[in-house]
């Protein structure tokens, strides 16, 4: 089977996500082929059976917007045709559910018919999708598209309530290979032995609550000698790294940017910190439980489904910072209790196992295929 996957090429969970799919599934031998506007981060074109294929936006004078909704669903016909795509996979309903649709269209007036399959994955629906500006653009392409599925039941909830939804979502869970995360602890000689090493990893975007991540850490580093190390970038970094120095913590807190070594850096890791406001899974999460690190997050959105409560980690009200010191302070303060979250954030996570969730994605695509030519 061949297969378009439209994705950002950026280190959101969403492109991580349909780049991790993309790979896997080139692996169980089918045909992918990347349709956006720059190589995924993630991606290595290390097989013939992984294409990427650039969307080209030209600028114009009179354009104080470049239409890249116009270029993309142009690409996606041209890309469909030259490479008879079976199926089209679109990451995120902004605007790939909307310019697939468009392309579908114009494949149908040539009589092609491409199934399109969207994928919700969070800020799609609950922050940007929602807005009265896309509202009924986003409630279209889900009602339009062949087949959506959304990464958590809480999204899948979120969505019947904010849009008027006649298409039924199957919930598939974002996944992870748990291979990439048996790391070698031996890195932690990169800090003092004695340091506990607390991690988080987001875009930096206000929803994260990295003030709160801050916070924490103050709290946490009075009583356990800790590091922090903050991976990303964003929005709200310049103002962490203001709070760092005011909190007198500049230099326990290690501000890493960008890394798609996260892998890597959770394997030395002792703890997660994940204080969001909204978050429709938290694939950072998940990793960080793949790399036996336990997680300190809120209860909000989808995280419950993922991170359970006194298991993986412990949850806390949105804001709770005080709880959430306390929780990170009892986990890193006892051998004992921390091997045992250790160990069952790893189990946790085997639960996303990708050889689990990637066939459901499979079956998605085979039930659609009767539409193929
Ligand atoms: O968290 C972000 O702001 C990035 C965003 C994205 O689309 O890349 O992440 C969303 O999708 C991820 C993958 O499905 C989820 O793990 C994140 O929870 C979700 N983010 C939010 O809901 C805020």
């Amino acid at each position: 089977m061949i297969i378009g996957i439209v994705c950002y090429p950026t280190f959101g969970g969403s492109g991580v996500l349909a780049t991790e799919l993309g790979i896997e599934l080139s692996k169980k031998g089918y045909e992918i082929h990347f349709i956006t506007y720059n190589q995924p981060v993630k991606l290595e074109l290390y097989s013939n059976k992984v294409h990427f294929h650039e969307v080209d936006v030209p600028n114009y004078p009179l354009f104080h917007y470049p239409p890249y909704e116009l270029a993309l669903s142009s690409r996606l016909v041209e890309i469909v045709k030259k490479y008879k795509i079976d199926i089209l996979h679109v990451h995120y309903a902004i605007p790939h559910a909307y310019a697939a649709l468009m392309a579908k269209q114009m494949l149908k007036a040539q009589n092609i018919d491409v199934p399109v399959v969207t994928t919700l994955h969070g800020t799609d629906i609950t922050l940007v999708g929602s807005n009265p500006s896309y509202k009924t653009a986003v409630e279209f392409s889900i009602n339009n598209s062949d087949y959506v599925t959304a990464v958590s039941e809480s999204l899948k909830t979120d969505t019947l309530s904010l849009f008027n939804i006649d298409k039924s979502i199957q919930v598939i869970p974002n996944f992870v290979n748990l291979e990439k995360y048996n790391g070698n602890p031996s890195k932690k000689n990169l800090f003092n032995k004695n340091h506990k090493i607390i991690t988080h990893v987001s875009n930096f975007r206000k929803v994260k609550r990295i003030m709160d991540v801050l916070e924490i850490f103050n709290g946490i580093q009075k009583q356990v000698p800790s590091k922090l190390l903050m991976i990303g970038e964003g929005p709200e970094k310049n103002k962490a790294e203001k709070k760092a120095r005011k909190l007198g913590i500049k230099d326990k807190v290690i501000f890493f940017g960008k890394s798609d070594e996260t892998n890597k850096i959770l394997s030395f890791s002792d703890l997660f910190i994940l204080p969001s406001e909204i978050e429709s899974f938290g694939l950072s999460a998940l990793e960080a439980m793949a790399a036996n690190v336990p997680v300190i997050s809120t209860n909000t959105g989808g995280i419950p489904e993922v991170n359970i409560d006194n298991f993986s980690g412990l949850m806390s009200n949105i804001g709770d910072v005080e709880k959430m010191i306390n929780d990170s302070i009892m986990i890193l303060s006892n051998q004992n209790i921390m091997e045992k979250f250790k160990i069952n954030a790893r189990k946790r996570a085997e639960d996303f196992d990708v050889h689990k969730i990637v066939p459901l994605y499979e079956e998605v695509y085979k039930g659609l295929s009767y539409y193929t030519l």
